[in-house]
């Protein structure tokens, strides 16, 4: 009996940390990295223009879901290389921290633009 009460105890006592770290993850999330769905279709992005304000660090969850178009990669913001876009699977695109209003726009790996990124 008193082994069963120790065993309570402790899964208890791991059951409110785990309470506290998922507190935790979530504040800090909020109060830094904002997400946005986007979806590539034929008919382009959408949302075709996605907001931000400054001082976020932006990520878009990109979900390709056309092949016919040449949306299949986007140009990464850091104008480093390219980021995949595989078909129906959701990618995540870092667009990085917003320090300054005005539209970044977003390129295919032919350097059309394809979305904005309107900062605020
Ligand atoms: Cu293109």
């Amino acid at each position: 009996m008193k082994k069963l009460f120790v065993i309570i105890a402790s899964l208890l006592a791991a059951g409110a940390s785990f309470a506290h770290e998922g507190k935790h993850a979530a504040h800090k999330k909020s109060a830094k990295e904002k997400t946005v769905k986007v979806t590539i279709s034929e008919d382009g992005f959408t949302p075709s223009q996605i907001e931000g304000h400054k001082g976020e660090d932006l990520v878009l969850l990109v979900t390709r879901t056309t092949d016919k178009t040449c949306m299949t990669e986007l140009k990464n913001v850091n104008g480093k290389g390219e980021t995949k876009l595989p078909l129906n699977k959701e990618v995540r695109f870092q667009v990085g921290h917003l320090d300054k209003s005005g539209e970044i726009k977003l390129l295919c790996g032919m350097d059309m633009k394809a979305g904005i990124v309107k900062v605020l």
